[in-house]
């Protein structure tokens, strides 16, 4: 893995409807991230934040609708994220998004995947985020970045970073899924996206599923992407996030995908996102994020 890391943070919370998610990146900085990877020797650059608009005191009404919502000042944020991801891949550096909710990985993917023309994406989530407007119950773009990353949903999403599909079908993995929409299941089956539900989790066990998962991503693709989604732990392990899902991974099954990915050193960028510090307790889902990162750079006990 790149030894110099840059830090962007992404306060973005019109993904969604709950509020605070905007804080997470303030969350993750005040758990000592920077103190934490410059103890294992990386050399850290933080960017600061994205400017995302406020949302109330918007001049004019989003051109997105209830299927979309805030859908400009969504499609605005990451387009500057894309172009900010770019540049931190120019300088040789590894980056490290902090969210805000998950539709930042609309830009994520876009940045990265300039020069990655092959990438692979591990997506940790508890959900499948492969909805569009056509199939999303909500309407809020948090749930839908893997399925704009396909090249599926409105032109002023899939057209961040050029019109192309970001990412191929057989490159994406899912892992700790519990809660799909009917859309994103029939989108799954259609596309052949290889999904590690917490069924497998709970009967072949985390490292089986870590090593399937490495494997196949590995041969085919120029570079990774770790999308870590705090809702894809289980609530009692990280109670601060938007849209909980009972019965998710631990966090002891997670440091050790963590450790398994920092073993198999494939990594090219990664973003933790959804900590929400006012649904939080004395942030502690910032406080595992951070935790998780220091197992992902290679932190060992002896
Ligand atoms: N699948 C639902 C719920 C959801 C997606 N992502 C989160 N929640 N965090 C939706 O609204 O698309
Ligand atoms: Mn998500
Ligand atoms: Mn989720």
């Amino acid at each position: 893995m790149l030894k110099d890391i840059s830090i962007i943070g992404v306060p973005m919370d019109l993904g969604q409807e709950r509020r605070g998610v905007d804080m997470g990146p303030s969350a993750i900085r005040y758990a000592g991230v920077t103190e934490r990877l410059e103890a294992l020797g990386y050399n850290i650059e933080d960017l600061g934040d994205i400017a995302i608009a406020p949302r109330n005191t918007r001049a004019k009404q989003s051109s997105g609708d209830e299927h979309l919502k805030n859908l400009d000042e969504v499609a605005e944020a990451n387009n500057k994220l894309a172009d900010a991801i770019s540049q931190v891949i120019e300088k040789k550096r590894f980056p490290l998004i902090f969210g805000g909710d998950h539709s930042i990985a609309i830009g994520t993917l876009a940045g990265v995947t300039k020069p990655y023309k092959n990438l692979g994406v591990i997506w940790y989530d508890a959900h499948g985020d492969l909805n569009t407007a056509e199939t999303s119950p909500s309407g809020n773009i948090h749930g839908m970045p893997l399925a704009v990353s396909l090249g599926l949903g409105h032109p002023s999403l899939t057209g961040i970073g050029g019109d192309q599909p970001k990412v191929k079908p057989e490159n994406i993995v899912i892992i700790g899924a519990r809660s799909l929409d009917k859309g994103e299941r029939e989108l799954i089956k259609e596309k052949n996206i290889r999904v590690y539900t917490m069924h497998e989790i709970d009967q072949f066990g985390m490292t089986k599923v870590m090593n399937d998962a490495i494997n196949y991503l590995k041969e085919k693709t120029d570079g990774v992407h770790l999308s870590l989604d705090l809702d894809g732990l289980d609530p009692s392990d990280a109670p601060g996030v938007g849209t909980p899902v009972l019965g998710g991974i631990s966090y002891r099954e997670s440091h050790l995908a963590m450790e398994m990915l920092s073993e198999a050193d494939i990594l090219t960028s990664a973003e933790f996102v959804e900590v929400n510090p006012i649904l939080d307790d004395k942030n502690r889902t910032a406080d595992v994020a951070v935790a998780l990162m220091g197992s992902l750079f290679g932190e060992k006990l002896c």
